[in-house]
């Protein structure tokens, strides 16, 4: 008993030193989540959001999705004039920038796709961060050409 009584006020001499600053948990905002509808034969598929952390600069460490075996984080480089994709370990998110992952740029890749997405539908996405908690937003699947070029009018 003495000894929960010590750990509980050793948790609260901790909790009082913490300013209130610190004490806030990093956030990282996960909005407009969409992906490309995919064929029945597809077996992988992209998905695109904005990412913007709030308070403090964070890193993407990895995702995932109950309709992909693996979800990568990718980036596409030009390569002569071929563009090919390549997979990149931490996507940062820095402070006071919204980082817009879309076609042609960084892109989220479903690979071992466990459906057809079909224009229309939704499904969760679950993006993991270094410091933020994870968030689990909810993908909406348009049609197979949408967004190009991102905001192209
Ligand atoms: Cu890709």
């Amino acid at each position: 008993m003495r000894h929960v009584v010590l750990a509980a006020a050793a948790l609260l001499g901790l909790a009082a030193s913490i300013p209130p600053a610190l004490a806030q948990t990093p956030v990282v905002e996960v909005t407009e989540a969409w992906a490309r509808a995919t064929t029945s034969a597809a077996r992988s598929g992209g998905a695109f959001l904005t990412l913007k952390a709030i308070g403090a600069a964070d890193r993407v460490v990895s995702a995932s999705s109950p309709v992909a075996e693996k979800v990568e984080l990718h980036e596409t480089v030009r390569d002569g004039n071929v563009m090919r994709m390549r997979e990149v370990q931490h996507l940062p998110v820095p402070v006071g920038q919204a980082v817009v992952l879309q076609p042609g740029g960084l892109h989220i890749m479903l690979i071992g796709l466990k459906k057809q997405l079909n224009r229309g539908e939704s499904f969760p996405l679950t993006i993991t961060f270094e410091k933020a908690p994870p968030v689990t937003t909810t993908v909406t699947v348009q049609a197979a050409g949408a967004g190009g070029m991102g905001h192209r009018h």
